[in-house]
């Protein structure tokens, strides 16, 4: 989108005594115009994040009946997954707290719950458990949040809410394709 182009053809049919000067101005145009490229936000580079398969983003519900709206998510390897829990219902986190969290394959889901209900001092997620993969905080009646993680190798992994009694109602596969 820079001048220099007009200005380098403007300059080119006058004399060729000031062929040299040209050059060094026209060169210095080039480098003022690569430098404000640089750090001019790019809207056409936006668009493209917006319509390729870098990224998907997810949005998934709980409420106050203990249900996420999702049972299945789908992506796809190598994608940045933006996840985003929204907690729909009005009872209080104490009461009916939710939280998402993705646990690498074949996790034995009971006895998992089992050692969350221990974690309550960190919300409920056991502190460097293996199995968990990644994890939200945990939300109260109208709170949301969004997480951002790749997508883990292909293969099918469970999400579950990791809230005492939850996770039996509270559960879906998550597949990598
Ligand atoms: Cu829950």
């Amino acid at each position: 989108m820079c001048a220099h182009h007009l200005l380098n053809f403007y300059l080119n049919h006058h004399s060729s005594k000031l062929h040299i000067m040209t050059t060094q101005i026209s060169a210095l145009i080039s480098l003022i115009c690569i430098f404000i490229n640089a750090f001019n936000p790019s809207i056409p580079a936006t668009i493209e994040m917006e319509n390729s398969n870098d990224k998907i983003e997810i949005v998934i519900e709980s409420n106050d009946q203990m249900r996420f709206n999702l049972s299945e998510i789908n992506v796809e390897q190598g994608q940045t997954v933006a996840l985003t829990l929204k907690h729909m219902g009005k009872l209080p986190k104490a009461a009916m707290g939710h939280n998402w969290v993705l646990l690498r394959p074949n996790t034995d889901l009971a006895s998992f719950a089992m050692s969350a209900m221990k974690a309550k001092d960190n919300e409920y997620v056991p502190v460097d458990a293996p199995e968990v993969i990644v994890n939200t905080i945990l939300l109260g009646g109208g709170e949301k949040t969004t997480i951002e993680f790749e997508a883990p190798a292909p293969g099918t992994y469970s999400f579950i809410c990791s809230f005492p009694g939850h996770y039996a109602l509270m559960q879906g596969t998550f597949t990598v394709e």
